[in-house]
């Protein structure tokens, strides 16, 4: 089943967020929502505009990833911020982000669901959800930055072996936990209400309780891992927190305490 105009309108009907989603642009078919938000923001788009796409053709993770992206099953979606402040601070929009996919699957009844630095929910170890932000400067501030978030949903193990090669043994969807097929439009309005409520609380309170939060849902904390650098190039330490920034805090064997701002960390 494709997420057809009729979702939409029903997303409209279930979305009880105030700010974000008062502009929803979907087509079935598009490369992808965050490289469509970003055209759109540079045109002078507002807060809350939102891309929904039900297949994307070029969908994309971080470092020039692929994220596969088949039609009638997930959920694919970028949020427009418009945030008043320092550009070095975007990288928070992922904690939020991840706080807020966290809780919405957490709500759907499935326990087993953390958060992995830097951007991936994983239920039970694999990844159900992966997050790209991506953001525009002026000068030392934010223009705006874009929030992508691509949930598995409704894919069945069937289906992931079908469609991801051999992706699909550290990938998950929520039905695969659950065993029933969750209503992605339901799903969508509810993401922006959690979006909407811990950007809120950002903008009044500042960056303590995301932090905080964040780490209570983090599955790694203490955890001995392996840090990659470059290809062949890595190291191991113990993951002991986050920073202001939201980078990654890791004890090495010598007592350091390093800093990882991005790469892929390996929990052994
Ligand atoms: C991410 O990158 O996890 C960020 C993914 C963001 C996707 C959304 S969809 C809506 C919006 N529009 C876009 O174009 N993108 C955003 P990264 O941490 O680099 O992880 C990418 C890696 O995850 C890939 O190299 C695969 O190993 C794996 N992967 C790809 N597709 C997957 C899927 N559907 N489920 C689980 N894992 C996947």
């Amino acid at each position: 089943m494709t997420m057809t105009a009729s979702m939409i309108r029903k997303l409209n009907g279930l979305l009880r967020a105030e700010s974000l989603g008062k502009v929803i642009h979907y087509q079935d078919e598009m490369d992808s929502t965050n490289t469509t938000l970003l055209e759109l923001g540079e045109k002078g788009a507002s807060e809350g505009t939102v891309v929904i796409a039900d297949r994307q053709t070029g969908g994309r993770g971080r470092l020039e990833r692929k994220w596969i992206s088949p039609a009638g099953t997930n959920l694919y979606i970028s949020i427009l911020f418009r945030p008043e402040i320092a550009a070095s601070d975007a990288p928070l929009f992922t904690l939020i982000a991840s706080i807020s996919l966290n809780k919405v699957i957490e709500k759907l009844g499935v326990a087993e669901t953390k958060i992995k630095w830097p951007n991936d929910i994983q239920i039970s170890g694999k990844k159900a959800a992966g997050i790209l932000t991506e953001m525009r400067p002026k000068r030392e501030m934010v223009d705006f930055i874009v929030v992508g978030i691509g949930v598995n949903i409704n894919m069945t193990r069937e289906d992931m072996n079908e469609e991801m090669g051999k992706v699909a043994h550290i990938a998950t969807s929520i039905k695969e936990h659950l065993g029933k097929d969750i209503n992605r439009s339901k799903f969508a309005a509810d993401l922006l209400l959690e979006l909407e409520n811990w950007y809120q609380i950002f903008s009044n309170k500042g960056k303590a309780i995301i932090l905080s939060e964040w780490t209570n849902m983090w599955g790694d904390l203490n955890k001995r891992v392996r840090v990659k650098i470059e290809e062949k190039d890595s190291y191991e330490g113990a993951a002991i927190g986050i920073d202001e920034k939201g980078y990654l805090m890791i004890k090495t064997d010598y007592g350091e305490i390093n800093t990882v701002i991005s790469g892929d960390v390996i929990v052994l």
